[in-house]
């Protein structure tokens, strides 16, 4: 496939600043009449060039003449003699078989649709690219009975009986925006409705668009919606802009949600929520994506991209709103350590493989592969350092200049850090790298004391590895917040915000008369791995007595991981210090249960593993398990008491409420894990009696590890109970792929062969194959490559029916390098096996061929 590069951007030949949208909607057949009225763009002889995908050309005019023209592979290319023409097309398209979800397609009796990045092709032709901003006029007709309800962007401003059962609405859209933020919804659908009134007083209509039967589930996002938008004009001065803003939930959808203009279209997971069927991640999960897609209003489409390189722009920025967001929702201290294991364990592994690429790539071959880690998280992490870089008032001139300056603009990263600088009154020019070097610095650090001077060095040095395409790396702007406590007294020394940004660099303190214990990167104010040295005493310590929350859980899991990673190496496991850290944590009536509960969980295998020069599966997972037992039974009655004290009578999401069930969840496993006769029954006593998702599902989790006869039980009775819940039926699935079972690979293969089980429902197949080869024991274990192979063979069955969705299947398979040479050789076998595959996608092409290299 051919490859597009960020330096070869150029602006568009011709302007569409109007286009008027009609559709003759039927899910077989949908006729399309685009009517483009089009501005020469510069002085130029060139033609005007529309891109078109899987498109039945029915009629082509310029100006009111019919023009012969075919699409030379796929593309429209019209010759045009004037300065403004109107060109109009009629297509043909047939959304039920739309297997991708790219363009207008059906899912479960509705009609909807995704753009970006290129799905607008797929609808008409047109030039489909973001800096092409156009004001939309979008008239819909369609069958009465199966579609009463037509939605589109903008504000709805007519509409009428159009005969024969049919009826037809108009929406206009008067913002200019670029074709991805296209979308339109026929259906029946009922509303929830409710309105927000704006900080200048303007009443906006809200309304989530589901099916009947679903609406009392549409409460929590409705609320997620309105303190969104109360929160963004708190927070950064922004309003929204329409009369109406309207959500609507599809089952089948690709990814989370996406942000069209006044009409998102979301995923139904992150939706529909209520105790008996979704956890509290769950509506964690809705509250941020609600949030995310909203922000984007301002944060993608008022201020769009210039070009798909800039996709960070947008997604690193409504990111990092939608993290800030949650944290001011609920507990900050608990939301960044969430953010950063999701950071670790999405964006690091891709930053140290053959996949890394800049939070701003430098080219692409297919963009759906670049909805990335790297893009999203890291690119967050990119404006939090800004952020902590200008500080509260300087970032809020930075964003409030960046809004004025480009609103109505299809921008690039260099615009919004140009704002920053000028708004911060700062200097970014360093800070920049950024943007262009992929892979995850290190930070090593070596502190000397001398008692005479009373004074400490701590000398840092960094590292950037290379990464596919990139060596040799300038250093970058670091910046730590750092602290030195007191072993003695416990006391801490002021916090510093140490602004590495040589290779290597001292910084000292003064009036240390003990050598100190160091803290550094609290609140993981660099997204970068640390390596200093300190011993178990003291990260035990640190554990204890650190007043950053970050920075006492990251020093208790440096604890956990020092003593597993030290475990495998030795094959002896030291669980002492473990213990006691754990038991201390536990106790202290200072800490929250949520926060108790991130900190007394054992790092995941992959982690671990990540931690390793070369992965040991099975070491790990045996060390870790022993671990776990350890932790059990040394600490039984304190989990019985535990598990007692966080039961509750009722459900309520006040946050203490959350944070007992989070911490429960975590006892029982460590109940289960001690080996106790009674850990079945109380895991299944807890699964049954639940009032709630959070606790049911977390039973059966740790009751799929085991193989007591309540495993069976459980999954059986959970089936039976939620089977007609797609959304909970999709965790059955994936509760069975997560297990830690000796027979996953054989049940996942069984599972991919239930009645329930499909591919063309992207939720289904990542709930089952994203979660397999999420986990690390089972996905490797099995001498013959099983795990890859039915992996592969999944990514091949996929491919024809969803490229996108089988893309994303690709990663973990690429990850060779850092298994050990025979399970390395297996599943390079894999992708040679895909990329020798005839006729294959270009996104599974360039994911599979790039994890080759
Ligand atoms: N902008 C969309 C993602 C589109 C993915 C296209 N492959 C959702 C979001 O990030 O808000
Ligand atoms: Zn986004």
């Amino acid at each position: 496939p051919p490859v597009i590069r960020r330096e070869d951007y150029k602006a568009p030949d011709w302007l569409v600043p109007e286009i008027a949208l009609d559709f003759r909607l039927d899910a077989e057949r949908t006729e399309v009449t685009a009517r483009l009225y089009v501005e020469r763009n510069g002085d130029h002889d060139r033609p005007l060039v529309l891109d078109g995908e899987e498109l039945d050309l029915l009629f082509a005019s310029v100006d009111g003449d019919p023009v012969e023209v075919a699409p030379e592979g796929g593309r429209l290319i019209l010759p045009l003699d004037g300065a403004k023409h109107v060109v109009e097309t009629r297509v043909a398209i047939a959304p039920a078989r739309n297997s991708q979800l790219m363009g207008l397609y059906a899912s479960g009796g509705l009609l909807c649709t995704q753009c970006e990045a290129e799905g607008f092709r797929r609808i008409t032709f047109f030039p489909d690219r973001p800096d092409i901003l156009s004001r939309y006029a979008v008239r819909m007709e369609a069958d009465k009975t199966l579609y009463p309800v037509l939605l589109s962007n903008g504000d709805p401003v007519a509409n009428g009986e159009a005969g024969e059962g049919r009826h037809w609405a108009q929406w206009n859209d008067p913002f200019p925006k670029p074709c991805y933020l296209f979308a339109l919804v026929a259906g029946d659908l009922a509303c929830n409705a409710d309105s927000f009134t704006t900080m200048s007083g303007r009443e906006v209509r809200l309304g989530i668009w589901v099916r009947e039967e679903d609406l009392p589930a549409t409460r929590h996002a409705m609320a997620a919606l309105r303190n969104s938008m109360a929160w963004d004009e708190r927070v950064y001065g922004r309003e929204y802009d329409l009369d109406v803003f309207n959500i609507v939930a599809v089952s089948d959808f690709n990814f989370g949600a996406m942000e069209n203009k006044g009409l998102n279209i979301f995923n139904s997971r992150y939706i529909l929520v209520d105790p008996d069927t979704a956890t509290d991640l769950d509506y964690d999960a809705v509250e941020g994506v609600v949030a995310h897609e909203y922000f984007h209003n301002w944060s993608g489409n008022r201020v769009t991209c210039r070009d798909w390189f800039q996709l960070s722009l947008k997604e690193g920025l409504t990111v990092y709103r939608d993290q800030c967001f949650s944290a001011d929702m609920g507990s900050e201290p608990v939301k960044r350590i969430e953010d950063v294991r999701l950071l670790r364990a999405g964006q690091f592994p891709e930053d140290a493989g053959p996949l890394a690429h800049p939070v701003r790539p430098e080219s692409y071959m297919e963009i759906s592969n670049f909805y990335t880690a790297t893009v999203y998280n890291k690119g967050a992490e990119v404006i939090r350092m800004m952020a902590q870089i200008l500080g509260p008032e300087g970032f809020r001139k930075g964003t409030d200049l960046y809004f004025a300056r480009h609103d109505g603009q299809a921008v690039t990263c260099e615009d919004f850090v140009r704002a920053m600088e000028e708004g911060g009154g700062v200097d970014l020019t360093q800070f920049r790298l950024w943007y262009s070097q992929a892979g995850t610095p290190r930070v090593a650090a070596t502190m000397i004391h001398d008692p005479e001077h009373r004074r400490v060095t701590l000398t840092l040095s960094q590292s950037i590895p290379d990464t596919p395409g990139q060596a040799n790396k300038k250093p970058m702007v670091l910046p730590l917040r750092t602290a030195l406590f007191d072993r003695q007294s416990g006391q801490r020394r002021e916090e510093r915000l140490l602004m590495l940004t040589g290779a290597e660099q001292s910084f000292t303190f003064e009036g240390m008369t003990s050598a100190p214990v160091l803290s550094i990167n609290r609140g993981f104010s660099a997204p970068v791995i640390v390596d200093a040295p300190r011993t178990q005493d003291e990260l035990a310590f640190l554990s204890a007595h650190d007043d950053d929350p970050f920075a006492r859980y990251e020093a208790m899991q440096q604890l956990m991981v020092n003593a597993l990673t030290e475990g495998v190496a030795s094959g002896e496991l030291e669980t002492g210090a473990v213990i006691e850290a754990i038991r201390t944590s536990a106790t202290d009536p200072s800490l929250d249960d949520a926060f108790v509960a991130e900190a007394i969980r054992l790092p995941s295998e992959a982690y671990i593993g990540d931690q390793m020069l070369v992965v040991d599966p099975q070491g790990i997972h045996d060390a870790r398990e022993a671990m776990q037992q350890a932790i059990g039974a040394a600490l039984e009655p304190l989990w019985r008491d535990l598990h007692q004290r966080t039961a509750r009578p009722a459900f309520s999401l006040e946050a203490g409420d959350k944070g007992a069930r989070k911490l429960r969840n975590v006892v029982l496993s460590y109940i289960a894990a001690s080996g106790a006769e009674d850990a079945a029954a109380l895991a299944f006593a807890q699964f049954d009696g639940a009032h709630n998702m959070t606790e049911r599902q977390g039973a059966l989790g740790v009751l799929a590890n085991g193989m007591s006869a309540e495993r069976e039980r459980a999954l059986a009775a959970f089936y039976d109970r939620y089977h007609g819940n797609a959304l909970v039926l999709d965790k059955w699935f994936q509760t069975q792929a997560l297990a830690c079972h000796p027979d996953t690979v054989e049940i996942v293969r069984a599972l991919g062969r239930h009645s329930d089980f499909t591919l063309t429902n992207p939720n289904r197949v990542r709930s089952l194959y994203g979660a397999f080869a999420a986990n690390q024991w089972a996905f490797h274990s099995g001498g013959a490559g099983e795990g890859y192979r039915l992996l592969a063979d999944l990514i091949l069955a996929l491919d024809p029916i969803n490229p996108q969705t089988a893309a994303r299947m690709v990663p973990p398979l690429g990850r060779w390098r850092r298994f050990d040479v025979e399970r390395g050789g297996r599943m390079r076998a894999e992708l040679e096996r895909i990329v020798a595959q005839p006729k294959l996608s270009r996104d599974v092409m360039e994911q599979a061929s790039k994890s080759l290299a």
